[in-house]
């Protein structure tokens, strides 16, 4: 028997800055190659699509095989269109961190696809218990406010949700957008529990979760799936692998050797591996687990592929951990150019529309900037007034709180409900 010491195991990306990743982990199959199963098929019997890799569109702009969905040329457009919107946001957000307009921002560069192709598969009434990387789910819409999302970034004055949430951290109850946590897989196990009361009150309305490769090593994700599979709940059970979390590779969330969507498979539950910078990929495997949880048929877990082509967030250099050329090198490319050469060899799109849109929308989300900073933002102190952090938790507010706030406006001078300048401006924040 051998006596050698024991160790331990530790994961370890294939380069650091300055080598090159070995993409080969990913086990990318052929587009158009795996099967479709038919909506009320087994959870076991997906196990050979939580190994591989559900694809559409093949690097020649075709769509191939039993997934590619019936989305007509407009649907097409749409949806290019939500995802150059949401870069665009991005990047212009980017900037007005950058000038300090804003305290903290996160992009999700690169991983557009997932959000504008699963809202686009949704109905309304539909409930999304997003991470703060889902902003697709929000600017796939023409009903939403731009202005009013970049009053919440700039905690402004007409931030509807009165400074009290870390910016990106949006909630629209209306538009099916629960509010988010920064306390990461909380809304997972949430979102079981709300699709599960829509069953029990006979209701239509099935829940999407939302959670990152590193977060589903949060106790959260297990009970999650537990619950999900023992009652057959209506939910979709989203895992965005973009193969970072923050500075930890994925395999250290347990995605080596194994599949973040074979963990679905373990816990009963039928579950896809799915290309998520292939928009026609999302949006097929979006609407197969949708037409499951309306149907009864219980919940999928749904893992996308993708790659977090940003840092974190503006508070994280990823040059120190990571190949600066990664996205460049990346097998599954960049989710707007798949669905750009889709269109382009359908005869239905051209580079110079796409650069027109392009800068179209650029143009609408400098403008709505615009428009959000003459509600001031932290730069001039327009915070929401002091006082109404006491508000919106008791409908009576009790003594000690009215007390509180009597105190906090002789302090500040500033009195319950006045509005205006506060005397020092909010801390910038420094979430991970
Ligand atoms: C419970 C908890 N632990 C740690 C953090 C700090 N944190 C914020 S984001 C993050 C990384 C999450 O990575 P992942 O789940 O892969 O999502 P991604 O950022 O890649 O979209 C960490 C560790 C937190 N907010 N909450
Ligand atoms: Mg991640």
């Amino acid at each position: 028997m051998s006596q050698r010491p024991l160790h331990l195991h530790v994961p370890e990306p294939s380069a650091r800055p300055g080598q090159r990743t070995d993409f080969s982990y990913l086990h990318a199959s052929a587009a158009g190659a795996m099967r479709r199963p038919r909506v009320d098929t087994a959870a076991a019997d997906t196990a050979d699509l939580a190994g591989a890799l559900v694809r559409v569109l093949h690097d020649s702009g075709s769509a191939l095989g039993p997934w590619a969905p019936p989305l007509d040329v407009e649907q097409l457009k749409g949806g290019l269109r939500a995802m150059l919107r949401t870069r665009a946001f991005d990047a212009r957000m980017q900037i007005l961190q950058r000038q300090k307009k804003i305290s903290f921002y996160m992009q999700c560069l690169g991983e557009e696809a997932i959000a504008t192709a699963h809202a686009l598969a949704l109905e309304p009434g539909d409930m999304c218990f997003p991470t703060y990387r889902q902003q697709g789910l929000l600017l796939a819409r023409d009903d939403i406010d731009i202005v009013e999302l970049i009053c919440q970034l700039m905690s402004n004055s007409r931030d509807p949700l009165r400074g009290r949430q870390l910016p990106v951290m949006y909630s629209y109850k209306r538009a099916g957008f629960f509010s988010i946590s920064g306390n990461l897989a909380t809304q997972y196990i949430q979102a079981v529990g709300w699709g599960m009361a829509s069953a029990v009150k006979g209701d239509t309305r099935i829940a999407s979760a939302w959670i990152g490769d590193g977060s589903t090593a949060e106790a959260d994700f297990h009970h999650a799936l537990t619950f999900a599979n023992v009652y057959r709940a209506p939910v979709i059970l989203n895992v965005v692998n973009n193969q970072w979390a923050i500075s930890s590779f994925q395999a250290i969330a347990g995605g080596e050797g194994t599949t973040f969507a074979q963990r679905g498979v373990g816990s009963g539950i039928a579950s896809l591996r799915v290309d998520g910078n292939d928009f026609l990929a999302v949006y097929a495997a979006s609407r197969w687990a949708a037409e499951r949880a309306r149907s009864n048929l219980g919940p999928t877990l749904i893992e996308w592929v993708t790659y977090r082509a940003g840092a974190h967030s503006t508070s994280d250099d990823p040059s120190r951990y990571r190949p600066a050329d990664d996205w460049q090198r990346f097998p599954l490319g960049d989710p707007i150019e798949r669905l750009k050469q889709h269109l382009i060899g359908l005869g239905a799109w051209s580079e110079a529309e796409h650069e027109d849109t392009r800068k179209v929308l650029e143009a609408e989300i400098a403008a709505a900037a615009k428009e959000a900073q003459k509600s001031g933002s932290i730069l001039d102190g327009h915070i929401p007034p002091l006082a109404t952090m006491f508000e919106d938790v008791y409908r009576d507010m009790p003594a000690h709180l009215q007390e509180q706030m009597r105190q906090a406006a002789a302090e500040y001078q500033c009195g319950a409900g006045a509005s205006g300048t506060q005397p020092a401006p909010a801390p910038a924040a420094q979430e991970g």
